[in-house]
């Protein structure tokens, strides 16, 4: 499980050349520009990144959560809103992919697999975020479709997507009166707020998702009704992983950037490595980021296989690893003393990219409940 495979090294390499070279040198204009970068998406589709564990039966690329999270943290070594938002597609494909119908799955794994088209995952509300299960956006069923109407919060991509998975109510008993949804762009009565003003993840959009009377056929029921709250939970297990895999790559690369400054940066007689509190400092972030990845890789190994203990895992892996990678870039900004404050360094940004990723896809408050839960449970 730890060592990787030949297939894998050279996955590592092919997608630390993409970053390298489209992503690195665009972050810092994108994030301060607000600029999403849809181009360089779907070159990232063109390289299989858009669909990395959809079935090649319809133009995924048929790789492993194990995979899966060796490239989002070699994305985010890059950047970190730009493999995040990477994540979310991946996880909007995979619920079409494994939940969807064949007439579903061909229409639309191929075009999101090339990242020619975007998608979109529409749970949060505004009155309903971690309580996921007290939603109240509507289906009601009408003839041969579904009236829509209500309200969607902070939703990754918006207006630029051409599909959004819609969690919306059918019935009301709790979690099991959800049902989700396939609504593409251009429905009449579907309609974004403003893009929001953000501490960070500014590549890309985060707005409201508004639904007023959007009829949508039946045939865009992505499976059973009541099924659809367990559907956006599994898609979340995954989600919850890669935006661990996220900080990893944000935080190592805060980590060796600040190991290459400490080389050069002289006081005291000497580079400032030579003392060892702060050597202690580097180290305790490098235990601290390793100590995650093999969690993290247990997690996934772990939903690979299906095994039971799989949510416990990823909401483990999730909660270490997005604290590992927001507390190593906030230590790689005060080992660089004044100029870690300043943007030009880079390393304020990957700790405002990573800040986020310990609120969204549960915050690590819930997922100390799940994990808590599953203790009381025993
Ligand atoms: P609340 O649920 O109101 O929580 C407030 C605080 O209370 C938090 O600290 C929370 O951890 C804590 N809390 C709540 N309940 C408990 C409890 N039982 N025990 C202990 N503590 C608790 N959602 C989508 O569906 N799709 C997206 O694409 C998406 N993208 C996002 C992008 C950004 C930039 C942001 C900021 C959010 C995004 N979200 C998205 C929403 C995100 O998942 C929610 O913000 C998150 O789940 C928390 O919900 P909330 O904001 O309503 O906070
Ligand atoms: N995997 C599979 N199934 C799950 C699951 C998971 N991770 N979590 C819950 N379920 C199932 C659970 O087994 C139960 O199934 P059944 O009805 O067959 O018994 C059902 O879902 C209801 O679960 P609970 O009884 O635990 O529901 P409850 O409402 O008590 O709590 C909680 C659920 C808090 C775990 C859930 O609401 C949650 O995860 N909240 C956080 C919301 C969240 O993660 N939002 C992220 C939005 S996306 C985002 O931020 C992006 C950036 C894209």
């Amino acid at each position: 499980m730890f060592e990787l495979n030949e297939d894998q090294l050279a996955l590592v390499e092919t997608v630390r050349d993409f970053a390298t070279a489209a992503l690195a040198p665009n972050a810092a204009k994108w994030d301060e520009t607000k600029h999403f970068p849809v181009d360089v998406l779907r070159d990232a589709g063109d390289l299989g990144l858009g669909g990395v564990y959809a079935a090649e039966e319809y133009g995924g690329s048929g790789l492993t959560r194990s995979d899966a999270v060796l490239i989002f943290e070699e994305l985010a070594k890059a950047d970190p809103a730009i493999a995040a938002y990477i994540s979310i597609h991946n996880m909007v494909v995979w619920m079409v992919d494994a939940f969807g119908n064949d007439d579903q799955r061909a229409e639309w794994v191929p075009q999101l697999a090339s990242m020619e088209s975007l998608g979109s995952y529409c749970l949060t509300e505004p009155g309903a975020g971690s309580d996921a299960a007290a939603l109240t956006t509507r289906a009601v069923r009408d003839g041969d479709g579904y009236i829509l109407n209500g309200v969607k919060q902070f939703i990754s991509g918006a207006g630029s997507s051409a599909l959004y998975i819609v969690m919306a109510r059918t019935a009301d008993t709790g979690s099991r009166g959800i049902t989700a949804f396939l609504v593409p762009t251009g429905e009449p009565g579907l309609s974004f707020g403003p893009n929001e003003k953000k501490m960070g993840w500014n590549a890309q959009p985060t707005r409201q998702v508004i639904l007023e009377d959007v009829r949508i056929p039946a045939a865009n029921r992505l499976g059973a009704e009541g099924t659809g709250f367990g559907i956006a939970m599994k898609g979340l297990n995954g989600g919850r992983i890669n935006m661990g895999a996220c900080s990893l790559g944000g935080g190592q690369a805060a980590l060796e950037k600040t190991v290459a400054y400490l080389k050069q940066r002289e006081a005291f007689g000497g580079p400032l490595i030579n003392q060892q509190a702060l050597l202690f400092e580097l180290a305790d972030m490098d235990m601290e980021l390793e100590s995650a990845r093999t969690l993290l890789r247990r997690a996934a190994d772990a939903l690979d296989r299906g095994a039971g203990d799989t949510v416990r895992l990823c909401a483990m892996a999730k909660r270490v690893a997005t604290d590992a990678g927001f507390n190593a870039a906030n230590t790689a900004i005060q080992l660089h003393g004044g100029y870690g404050y300043l943007a030009e360094y880079g390393l304020e940004k990957i700790a405002r990219d990573l800040r986020v990723h310990q609120i969204l896809e549960g915050s690590n408050e819930i997922m100390r409940l799940i994990v808590g839960r599953t203790l009381a449970e025993d």
